[in-house]
């Protein structure tokens, strides 16, 4: 299968390796074009993927069949927009990213288009990708164009085990945003790793709860005892990690707090709903945000 994977951060290029191993036609999109790019990717079970792959070839780009989109959600819309009128109509468009709210920014959308969430856990370090967990990548269609693409979701589970298809994939995304609003600002008030999130469960149940309330106002079915459980299952399976706003807080990067937080208080606003502990979270990591931004001007 022809595939271009637009963003080649660590995610990117586990998907790069997976699918070039897989033997189909890939090549990697970097915002900043060049020719190829040089993937080094260290499995879980020792196995390595050192090879250099094609990149940024616009034949290519107007002739795949699938275009899988791992960047952050705030660089999706600006990315992927030029893009937009090469990619054939009939080509499905996956958007793999932490957060809601990039296919609002999208406008129409023409292509099939997928959403998903994954829990594989991945970092780079000197360009050396460290592939730290397997996990499950949930994809879905969110357009009706997109619904018949249901066996894309076998020929990426092929590549990188496990894939699941979801009908309700937004229902998924909600559930995984709610982690998200809990772990990621909470990590990053407290400085610590996700694991030690735990020692604050006002906080956690406040976010909670304003989110469980949110998701009902969408009409998407929630159950809050279980969504708390969920919460608290990934604080344990990802305890020893530091989330990735932390992250980002640490190396003054831009946070995806508008599209996580920040997306939760739009659609709660919209309903007419408060969200007190979330509001200051959002503030907080804003405020976070702009002292860095400062430093910089
Ligand atoms: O998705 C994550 C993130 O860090 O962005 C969690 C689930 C919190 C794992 O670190």
């Amino acid at each position: 299968m022809k595939i271009t994977l637009i963003g080649c951060g660590a995610i990117g290029k586990l998907w790069l390796a997976a699918l070039t191993s897989q033997g189909h036609d890939v090549q990697g999109w970097l915002r900043v074009a060049q020719s190829d790019l040089f993937v080094d990717v260290n499995g879980p079970d020792d196995k390595i993927f050192r090879e250099l792959i094609p990149c940024n070839n616009h034949q290519h780009l107007h002739t795949s069949e699938l275009v899988i989109v791992c960047l952050k959600a705030w660089q999706v819309s600006d990315a992927l927009l030029p893009l937009l009128p090469i990619i054939p109509e009939t080509s499905p468009i996956l958007l793999l990213h932490n957060g809601l709210g990039t296919l609002e920014e999208l406008g129409t959308l023409r292509h099939p288009f997928l959403s998903g969430v994954t829990t594989h856990a991945a970092w780079q370090d000197n360009n050396q990708v460290f592939h730290t967990a397997s996990g499950i990548t949930h994809i879905g269609a969110v357009n009706s164009q997109a619904e018949a693409y249901y066996p894309i979701a076998n020929i990426l589970h092929e590549a990188l085990p496990d894939v699941a298809w979801h009908n309700q994939i937004l229902n998924t995304i909600w559930r995984k945003l709610v982690v998200n609003c809990v772990i990621n600002p909470l990590s990053t008030e407290h400085n610590c790793t996700n694991g030690q999130v735990i020692h604050y469960p006002e906080q956690i149940a406040r976010v909670i709860d304003e989110c469980c309330q949110v998701m009902v106002a969408e009409g998407l079915h929630i159950d809050k005892e279980e969504m708390t459980e969920r919460v608290y299952d990934i604080i344990h399976q990802t305890s020893e990690n530091y989330s990735s706003m932390r992250q980002d807080v640490r190396h003054h990067r831009r946070t995806e707090i508008d599209y996580i937080t920040g997306f939760l208080i739009k659609k709660a606003r919209a309903h007419g709903l408060a969200t007190p502990e979330n509001d200051r979270l959002y503030h907080l990591i804003k405020n976070r945000e702009q002292s860095y931004d400062n430093l910089r001007a």
